[in-house]
């Protein structure tokens, strides 16, 4: 035992208390910076308790004794940590757990103040996330109470600190049921989400839309219903003396290849007039120094605004990945008071102008995005939160998959308005990746009290946060105002049901959504936005007329899956930007596993249909359509995994080289959703571990920079080719149509030049006109793009859906070799292979391609990672491929 440290603690504990709350440091970073300032972490091991007086107390006495917490966290993650819940995850836990949301809780912390806090002039409690109603005490004064989960508190605190056994006590109130009155007592109700299917809100009067809390939380598509609470970000105490270094950022005036014309902004808030020196030193995107700025200015008594103007030479520009590096300068900033070092405060950001191009055109106006003035095909997914429990979320979680999305091919990410801002750690990652990202506001769908005006101010005060906090990463190309708001109003019968019951009362809601998204959120950004375009809603054309028009704006395109109808839709739809589109697949069978056992896996079961949020628990039925529609019958649930994987992969394909084929009338292809919140079904392409689904192979393929697509619909078969580079590329294209057993029809090939950044139609084949011997249950098209005499991508397209053709057993050959300091799998088909699908069961294998069509004769060699012995793989490797399904297997 550190005797020195122990006999400390002891010291210590004698003279305050035992609970010495984690140290203080000079505080390094925005967004808020002071002169003088110290930060006193008060995170760490809180204590919580079900309210005693609370209606569940009785059921749940063991819940009313103070157990540890961890803060930032949730009262779900603190109950199940102390085994007083079941795992939310597992089974059908869902609605054994509905009460926590309608319960009290009350957390508190006992803490010291340290010595430099202690003898600040100014001792400000920060709150860096509340969800969401929380009275705060502090030794035994209420001194807030807060209401939105989203923003961030600043309380003055000194006149109630002390040196010794502080108590802060933090009640936080059901959601539901600090709403439930006030919406029970309206005449006329406003359409939310989804009602919750457990009895703990009533269908009727749903709160979820007036609280300025993660919509999801309350349930959705794709998630649970756990209405959790919590202290969800930092707590600490904040103190200085006479200035305050409220915010720093580095504004972009002027930008181009020459040169960029920058200015650091310092706000400043200041007790008296004095004297501060500021030094600036700026390091480039390899961390060399290259610039160093000081200033000598006075500052008066209250707020005050400093710039230091700077000019880079020859700047290194943030592109989006695919389009050049990710260039990203630092800009450290000491302030001082005569020779003493106040504050050190550091901004990491990127160089780039991003430009929301909406030009008129022959169909309509344009939606796409400009970076550094070259416009940018958006290839990517609708990203979601990664847990239901925000603090769960590990660094290397999210980074896997952001890089997941990166590997992929993408280049931007929409955060849908149904979750929460990220973490900061979160932008840092994107600004890394090169990953564009869409920010909607947490608005994720129905109707908001936006004419309130309590409401309105509570948004602007949340989206001025938000900018401050975010304004630094280049990754953010746009913020947008909700998701689906605008559309559902005007499309979706919301508008109209509502003036029927009450025409006044319909005006009023809508020139509050107007005000509110129209106006005030546009007019934040505009103030605090660093440049960054605003648009009213997705998906709309910013407040004209039509919301979801397929000419103008962004589009949410759900015929194909809500609408049931056929995948091959898609490929009549063409819209400007293509925002939201998708199709649901089953995880992999591990992540089945996670949360039921083998036998209780079955399409209609229980445990299945509580992890199937579509229609609750209806969704099997639709997956059930799409996949009949083209494929074959699932005997077992692991076919269903398999089968709806595939579809899902092979409909998505589809819809995104459309897309990307008909550029640049569509200049954006985002498929919802890139990721999952907890072990389910969903329209994912990664899963909630992180394990790729078919799509996301798929994916890799599908948004490569260079591409080709075969397009088969109606008699047609339509061959594009697609770059997104910026130089023009020599290529040959290869055509072959072929039979499932390698005997070709016909192959030919042709060289022609790709201008950079476009997509060009090669040719249109008709069935009408192939081949006589061309059999359409045996013989398919292959289109492949030739760069330098080596195949770099390739389309294969179906003439009948798949459960019509004669698919022959392709004979597989795979064997699996070790190499260095990894594994290779080689593979071999002797005939057509389709949908191969490789998997080692619960074994943690890394694959460098999966989801596969092998050509007759074909062979190919995969990277395979695996802390497995070569033996273990060999024995578990399990190929499944689409001819298994047939009736009768050949
Ligand atoms: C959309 C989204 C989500 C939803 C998804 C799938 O339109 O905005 O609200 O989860 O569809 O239904």
């Amino acid at each position: 035992m550190n005797t020195s440290r122990y006999s400390f603690r002891r010291f210590a504990r004698s003279t305050c208390l035992a609970l010495l709350a984690a140290s203080s440091s000079l505080l390094m970073l925005a967004p808020a910076v002071a002169a003088s300032t110290r930060v006193q972490d008060l995170s760490g091991t809180w204590s919580f308790r079900l309210f005693p007086d609370d209606s569940a107390a009785a059921q749940h006495a063991n819940a009313t004794q103070w157990h540890a917490a961890q803060v930032p966290g949730h009262v779900h993650t603190d109950l199940l940590a102390h085994q007083l819940i079941t795992d939310p995850y597992v089974g059908d836990a869902e609605a054994g757990l509905q009460w926590i949301g309608n319960a009290t809780w009350e957390y508190k912390l006992e803490f010291d103040l340290d010595e430099k806090t202690l003898k600040s002039k100014h001792q400000d409690l920060v709150f860096e996330g509340l969800d969401t109603f929380a009275d705060i005490y502090l030794n035994g004064k209420k001194i807030a109470a807060t209401d939105n989960a989203f923003r961030r508190w600043v309380l003055p605190a000194k006149t109630l600190l002390k040196k010794c056994q502080n108590e802060l006590k933090i009640i936080l109130h059901s959601p539901i049921q600090r709403l439930l009155p006030q919406v029970q007592a309206m005449p006329i109700k406003l359409t939310g989400n989804y009602p919750s299917p457990f009895g703990d809100e009533p269908r009727d009067a749903m709160t979820g839309n007036f609280a300025r809390k993660p919509g999801y939380h309350y349930g959705w598509d794709w998630g649970p219903r756990y209405v959790t609470t919590g202290i969800w970000r930092t707590v600490k105490i904040v103190s200085y003396d006479d200035l305050l270094l409220q915010d720093f950022h580095i504004q972009q005036d002027r930008l181009n290849a020459q040169s960029a014309e920058l200015q650091a902004k310092f706000d400043v808030q200041a007790d008296k007039d004095g004297q501060i020196d500021l030094e600036l030193r700026v390091s480039d995107p390899d961390g060399r120094q290259i610039m160093s700025r000081s200033l000598h200015a006075a500052v008066k008594k209250g707020h005050n605004q400093l710039s230091l103007p700077l000019q880079l030479d020859n700047p290194r520009r943030w592109y989006p990945h695919g389009m050049g590096e990710q260039a990203l300068y630092s800009f450290n900033a000491s302030f001082k008071k005569g020779k003493q070092l106040i504050a050190e405060v550091k901004k990491r950001t990127g160089l780039r102008q991003v430009e929301l191009r909406r030009d008129k055109d022959q169909w309509g106006q344009s939606f796409g995005f400009v970076i550094n003035g070259v416009p940018v095909f958006a290839k990517g997914a609708n990203l979601i939160p990664f847990d239901m429990f925000p603090n769960r979320v590990k660094p290397e979680q999210m980074r896997a998959i952001l890089q997941s999305a990166r590997d992929a091919n993408m280049n931007m990410l929409r955060l849908w308005g149904g979750g929460y801002y990220e973490s900061d750690a979160f932008y840092d990652m994107a600004d890394e990746l090169g990953l564009m990202l869409w920010q909607d506001y947490m608005f994720g769908g129905g109707v908001v009290p936006a004419y309130d005006k309590k409401f309105r101010e509570n948004v602007i005060a949340e989206a001025r946060d938000q900018l401050l906090r975010l304004r630094s990463h280049p990754s953010i190309v746009l913020w947008c105002g909700n998701n689906e708001e605008e559309t559902a109003w005007k499309d979706w019968g919301i508008g109209k049901k509502l003036a029927e019951e009450n025409p006044i009362f319909a005006e009023h809601v809508w020139t509050g959504y107007v005000t509110l998204f129209g106006k005030d959120l546009r007019e934040q950004v505009a103030l605090y936005g660093a440049g960054v375009p605003y648009w009213s809603s997705s998906p709309s054309n910013d407040l004209a007329d039509k919301a979801n028009d397929s000419n103008n704006g962004d589009k949410h395109y759900w015929d194909v899956w809500a609408g049931s109808q056929a995948v091959e839709s898609y490929l009549s739809e063409t819209p400007r930007f293509m925002s939201e589109f998708g199709l649901q697949a089953w995880p992999v069978q591990s992540t089945v596993d996670a949360f039921a056992p083998r036998s209780e896996q079955k399409i209609d079961g229980p445990l299945i249909r509580a992890h199937q949020k579509f229609l609750a628990g209806e969704g099997n039925q639709r997956l059930l359509l799409y996949i009949r529609a083209n494929y074959h019958e699932p005997k077992t649930f692991a076919d269903f995994i398999y089968l709806s994987q595939l579809m899902q992969a092979e409909g998505i394909e589809m819809a995104s080289l459309h897309h990307r084929s008909s550029m640049p009338r569509t200049m954006g292809s985002l498929y919802w959703q890139l990721n999952d919140v907890w072990p389910g079904a969903s329209w994912s392409s990664v899963d909630y571990f992180g394990h790729w689904k078919a799509l996301h192979f798929h994916a890799r393929r599908f948004f490569a920079p260079l591409t080709i697509a075969a397009l088969h619909d109606k008699g047609i078969t339509r061959l594009s080719t697609i770059s997104d580079l910026q130089q023009e590329q020599n290529l040959a294209w290869r055509l072959r149509i072929m039979d499932v057993h390698g005997k070709v029809l016909r192959d030919e090939t042709q060289a022609f030049k790709l201008p950079a950044n476009s997509a060009v139609e090669l040719a249109q084949i008709k069935d009408a006109d192939l081949p006589a011997e061309a059999n359409p249950k045996t013989t398919y098209i292959v289109v492949e793009l030739i760069r330098e005499g080596k195949s770099i991508a390739r389309s294969i397209t179906y003439l009948q859906p798949s459960k019509l053709m004669q698919l022959p057993d392709p004979v597989l050959e795979a064997t699996i070799v070790a190499e260095a300091d990894h594994y290779r799998l080689d593979l071999r088909a002797n005939k057509l292979a389709r949908a191969v699908w490789l998997n080692f069961g619960e074994h943690q294998v890394r694959l460098s391609d999966n989801a596969l069509d092998l050509l007759p004769g074909e062979s190919l060699s995969l990277r395979l990672d695996s802390p497995q012995s070569l033996a273990t793989l060999r024995a578990s490797l399990h190929i499944r491929h689409l001819a298994q399904l047939q009736a009768t297997y050949p």
